[in-house]
């Protein structure tokens, strides 16, 4: 199958470097937003989000002449959704921009055209949602155009590197659609290529993040028994993974992003009654902000008119993204407790939270501040002497949910270092 235009829809973290990618191999790629904002951005050189080498990815793409920035679904021989899953109150998924990116191919489908579903979803979106929608055409899926399921499976931070070169899974509502699915991204992948159904496809994905998901919540929970019991976690673990079929995760201030945190929800909305493992391992990832902020509040007593400095609110090292984030949890719940928080995030100093106050430097943030709390391992953060810090604020207690500062050192440049999982 010759693939001469491929249109992406949705311009997020997974879209972009992938229509860049199909661009930079010589593919005519429309890249669709709905996001006039992001459409802007694009056209004018800029990024609306950070991830290592994109830049200079898209340049690349957008100089080729390939890549062309869209507001609307244009005709194409391959379309890609590649838009959010986010998730109601109730923890199910809202397919709301799966359905409508579906809807906006039907004018444009062809007989012969492939679509792909890459954005995450419950099992059995491709066969339930996607089809329907796309048989509104007349055209039969299957007979008359392909469909697959290809989820994206890159590591934020590593997207770049991870698209090319991880094992991709494609799963087909019948062989023929897995065969022109892989006949499209054989494009640029240089991973295995895995060839199932549609539905096993969807299963895989959600697999992957939930078996991630019960393990750090396994972590976390190790964590809280160490600092029960008077034992240090990361010695214990250390010495646990040295057992050859022990891989015990890290404990940390809970799980964020929008995968981890959210897919599993997706298994256990398709089949209550028989995920209780599943549905507990995310409450208590999900409570574990909360857990820190009982063990700050013991560490440091009264939090009221306390004065604290937050380092850190992505939801995990070295991203600017602050979706689901636990740190932005904890910062909140001091502020509700009374504490008198600022917060600096370096990579993205100018977030938009409600009144939470930001600010732009790490000297504003350690200025004047009573106590001092590590939420991001960020390879920045990690790195600061504490000999230097001391210098900068007159805070003499640290709170280390992630582990990243050498206690002893800390402790002699003068702070009294609190660290999760490590009891006293
Ligand atoms: N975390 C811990 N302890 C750990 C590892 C992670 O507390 O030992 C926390 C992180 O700080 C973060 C959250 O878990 O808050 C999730 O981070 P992550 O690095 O585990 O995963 P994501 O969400 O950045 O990316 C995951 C990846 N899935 C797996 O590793 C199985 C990625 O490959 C997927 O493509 C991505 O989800 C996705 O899009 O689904």
């Amino acid at each position: 199958m010759i693939f001469n235009t491929v249109c992406v829809l949705g311009m997020g973290y997974i879209g972009l470097p992938l229509a860049s990618s199909f661009a930079t191999h010589g593919v005519r790629v429309v890249g669709m937003d709905v996001n006039p904002q992001i459409i802007n951005t694009l056209r004018n050189g800029a990024l609306h989000i950070h991830e290592p080498g994109l830049r200079a990815l898209v340049q690349e793409a957008l100089q080729s002449g390939n890549l062309l920035i869209r507001q609307e679904v244009e005709a194409a021989d391959a379309f890609i959704i590649a838009v959010p899953t986010p998730f109601y109150a109730d923890k199910r998924a809202d397919l709301s921009f799966v359905q409508s990116a579906a809807e906006s191919i039907v004018p444009h489908l062809r007989q012969g055209n492939l679509v792909v579903l890459e954005s995450t979803s419950p099992p059995q979106t491709t066969t339930h949602v996607v089809a329907p929608i796309l048989e509104r055409t007349g055209l039969k899926a299957g007979k008359d155009f392909f469909l697959a399921y290809s989820p994206e499976r890159v590591l934020p931070g590593q997207i770049i590197r991870e698209l090319v070169e991880n094992a991709r899974v494609i799963g087909g509502i019948d062989p023929q659609s897995a065969q022109s699915g892989q006949a499209l991204y054989q494009i640029f992948v240089r991973g295995e290529i895995v060839l199932t159904d549609a539905t096993t496809a969807e299963m895989v994905k959600l697999m992957e993040n939930t078996t991630r998901d019960v393990n750090i919540a396994l972590a976390n929970e190790f964590s809280r028994l160490a600092n029960r019991l008077g034992v240090d976690v990361w010695e214990a673990i250390s010495i646990a993974n040295r057992h050859p079929r022990v891989k015990i995760l890290r404990p940390g201030p809970g799980v964020g992003g929008h995968c981890v945190s959210v897919d599993p929800w997706f298994l256990v909305e398709s089949a209550p009654d028989i995920t209780p493992l599943i549905r507990t391992a995310r409450q208590v990832n999900d409570n574990q902000p909360h857990f820190v902020f009982e063990l700050a509040r013991h560490w440091l007593g009264e939090l009221k008119g306390l004065k604290i400095g937050l380092l850190g609110l992505a939801f995990k090292p070295d991203v600017d993204d602050l979706r689901e984030s636990p740190a932005v949890e904890i910062a909140y719940l001091l502020q509700q407790a009374g504490a008198a928080i600022e917060a600096f995030e370096p990579f993205k100093p100018d977030a938009d939270l409600p009144r939470l106050p930001l600010v732009s430097s790490l000297e504003c943030v350690l200025a004047g501040k009573d106590a001092i709390f590590l939420l991001v391992a960020h390879t920045q953060f990690c790195q600061l002497d504490p000999f230097v810090v001391a210098k900068l604020t007159p805070a003499r207690q640290v709170i280390d949910t992630v582990n990243a500062w050498e206690r002893a050192r800390w402790s002699t440049a003068g702070f009294k270092i609190h660290t999760l999982g490590v009891g006293q």
